[in-house]
């Protein structure tokens, strides 16, 4: 395939084709421009993706409210996105409180969030971003939750390790999200079409209420082959640290710090890249002449990397330094 591809692309794409209205259809559009690697080679698949876009988007501007009423859509920011789902009142709006600067409502009873809210959650230098969502639960059926989530770039499960109910509302969450066709964690998916994989963490929260530990217990029996869990407090703030750590990492991503040849490092923000990706990827998105132009790098990290020379298939890690040399 000459554009090379990915296959976030390709899913993208494959759910463009199967979209059964605007919404549906503006949001796979608007992954595939996100996710169309920047070169030479896709530079008229992107003006035409802009160009479907936009014209979609008039289209949508001048139809009058739909009769499902509002829709709700978050843009992407930062490194990447991250949806809170789970059963009502488990802290989900909570867990955003303590870990962003946004300030959804928390309150003791469900269904307190109606409309999803995105905030900034701050990781060594990088910020990913957090989207509050309404509860995933029957009586809550809006379409809109479930694009959210299925555009979202990892998710959360959040559940209350408190509640008696626990394991009936893990399952009544994700009977809820199969409905959709999406699956939370590792595990095959059903082979059927439309269904879609996220990777995700089950955040156990609450955990400084009594017994909430027998709890993580019976979740780690449960579903640890597919869920690993996280115990955390938004309460007390217990797990947190580690929690931004494991949304991180969930992101499956890189950061990689470019440097001009002769000057020093300048720690400014890194670019950030799938895992996996080469050199070459690295150039592309620091610029499109790098793409035909570049002779070799040299890489800093690890203490593997002492400004070695390497060509353009070295498999960049989190944290290298780059000098690119055209
Ligand atoms: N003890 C304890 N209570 C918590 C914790 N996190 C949230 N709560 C409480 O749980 C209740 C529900 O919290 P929310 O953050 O509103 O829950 P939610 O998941 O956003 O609920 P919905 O918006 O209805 O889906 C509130 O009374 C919170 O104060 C926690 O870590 N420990
Ligand atoms: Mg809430």
């Amino acid at each position: 395939m000459p554009a090379n591809l990915t296959p976030e692309y390709l899913e993208a794409e494959r759910r463009f084709k199967s979209a059964e209205n605007t919404e549906e259809k503006l949001s796979a559009l608007e992954a595939m421009l996100a996710t169309i690697p920047r070169h030479k080679g896709t530079e008229k698949m992107q003006a035409d993706l802009k160009r479907r876009l936009s014209k979609l988007r008039t289209e949508q501007a001048r139809k009058p409210v739909s009769r499902a009423g509002v829709l709700h859509r978050i843009e992407k920011e930062g490194a990447g996105q991250v949806a809170l789902v789970g059963p009502p009142n488990s802290g989900k709006s909570a867990l955003v409180r303590q870990l962003t600067r946004a300030t959804p409502e928390v309150a003791d009873y469900p269904f307190t969030t109606r409309i999803p809210l995105p905030g900034m959650m701050r990781f060594e230098d990088v910020q990913v971003q957090l989207v509050d969502l309404p509860p995933v639960h029957p009586d809550f059926p809006e379409s809109w939750l479930y694009q959210i989530i299925r555009n979202a770039d990892a998710a959360l499960l959040v559940v209350d390790l408190s509640d008696p109910d626990l394991l009936e509302d893990v399952e009544t969450t994700l009977a809820q999200l199969a409905k959709a066709k999406v699956q939370l964690g590792a595990g095959e998916l059903p082979n059927t079409p439309g269904w879609l994989g996220k990777n995700a963490l089950l955040v156990a929260n609450k955990a400084d209420a009594a017994g909430a530990l027998d709890g993580l217990d019976i979740l780690n029996d449960l579903y640890g082959a597919r869920l690993a869990a996280v115990a955390v407090s938004a309460e007390s703030g217990q797990g947190l640290d580690d929690l931004r750590h494991r949304v991180f990492d969930l992101l499956e991503i890189i950061r990689v710090y470019t440097k001009a040849p002769g000057k020093k490092l300048e720690m400014t923000a890194p670019y950030i890249l799938k895992r996996g990706s080469r050199m070459l990827d690295l150039a592309a998105h620091v610029h499109h002449d790098f793409l035909t132009q570049l002779k070799y790098a040299r890489v800093w990290g690890h203490g593997r990397f002492e400004g070695q020379m390497v060509n353009r298939d070295y498999l960049l890690a989190d944290k290298d330094v780059v000098e690119l040399h055209r």
